[in-house]
């Protein structure tokens, strides 16, 4: 049989549409297929998959290539605990915040730092709108770095850090996540001016009631770039972080962990705790452990 290699780049009411020879073929999925996997879990954007042609544009899905990474999240409809695939291989994740307008809420930047970190997904920070950083805001900058994230300050007015921007999503297939309305379509828009995505607008996606499967488009505006622009923090696997497991997701912890006085230590109170000494040093950022204990509570 005929079977040909594609790229899913979008799923949307049980159709597939995969890209192969730079055609968007419409596919279905073979029924086997369906038996052998669970429901909602099939096949996601970012699948490189085998199918076979029916007629001209159309095709069916005969088999799905084995993920070396994907983005999840707890299906919100299933009982019990139901894995989503939102984005299958992921490169990498790539967070956009804004410095101002709205603020850069750091305590929300950990949380996406840490579903990347719990999805093993390499992160780096973009910060958006740098344009309108007072010099306190680049201190952020600054502590992330420290950590040994790769920060970039970018700026749709200025044009600072675009071209960093390109280089960092060429060749890969980025997750691009983010809150609304720091920029994220802005930034897109200017690399690549025929995207023509949507802007100033809150996403759509946003409005949807949590019972809808969000699934985004895999946009490729040249030939090696892909990129999943995904709605937010929902749509990671987070909420079944074990407080007990947080510290590992903390890169700046890692070195102090094993020097505790107890084990386990839960760095919440435990005399000779050693990321609590790290704090007091100056190792560790104040506002980091701060957002340690406000996860390890749930209270975030
Ligand atoms: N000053 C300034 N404004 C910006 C910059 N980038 C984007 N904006 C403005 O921020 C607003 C929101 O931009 P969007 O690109 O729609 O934001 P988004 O992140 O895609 O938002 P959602 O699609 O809702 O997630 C628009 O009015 C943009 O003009 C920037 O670097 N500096
Ligand atoms: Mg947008
Ligand atoms: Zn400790």
């Amino acid at each position: 049989m005929d079977r040909k290699e594609g790229l899913v780049v979008r799923v949307h009411g049980g159709h597939y549409y995969v890209k192969a020879d730079q055609q968007i073929i419409d596919c279905a999925i073979r029924g086997r297929l369906k038996q052998e996997q669970v429901e909602g879990d099939l096949v996601a954007i970012g699948d490189r998959v085998l199918w076979s042609p029916i007629e001209e544009g159309r095709g069916v899905i005969e088999e799905v290539l084995p993920r070396k990474s994907v983005l999840s999240r707890l299906s919100p409809e299933a009982r019990g605990q139901i894995e989503q695939v939102i984005v299958a291989n992921p490169d990498q994740v790539l967070i956009v915040f804004s410095v101002r307008m709205p603020p850069l809420n750091p305590f929300m930047l950990d949380r996406y730092l840490v579903a990347c970190e719990a999805a093993n997904l390499p992160a780096a920070i973009v910060v958006n709108k740098i344009d309108l950083a007072e010099p306190a805001d680049l201190e952020l900058v600054e502590r992330y770095r420290k950590i040994g994230y790769y920060v970039l300050p970018t700026s749709a007015v200025t044009g600072e850090g675009l071209e960093e921007l390109r280089q960092l999503l060429r060749g890969k297939l980025t997750v691009l996540t983010g809150p609304s309305g720091v920029g994220k379509s802005t930034l897109l828009n200017l690399l690549w001016p025929d995207l023509d995505l949507p802007v100033g607008e809150i996403s759509t996606y946003h409005e949807r009631g949590k019972h809808t499967t969000v699934v985004p488009w895999l946009l490729n505006p040249e030939p090696d770039v892909y990129v999943a622009d995904t709605p937010g923090l929902r749509q990671f696997r987070f909420w079944d972080i074990e407080p007990e497991q947080l510290d590992a997701f903390f890169p700046e912890m890692l070195p102090h962990l094993n020097k505790c006085r107890f084990t386990p230590c839960t760095h919440m109170h435990e005399p000779g705790c050693a990321v609590r000494m790290a704090v007091e040093r100056g190792e560790i950022s104040e506002q980091r452990y701060e957002s340690y204990r406000r996860m390890f509570r749930h209270e975030v």
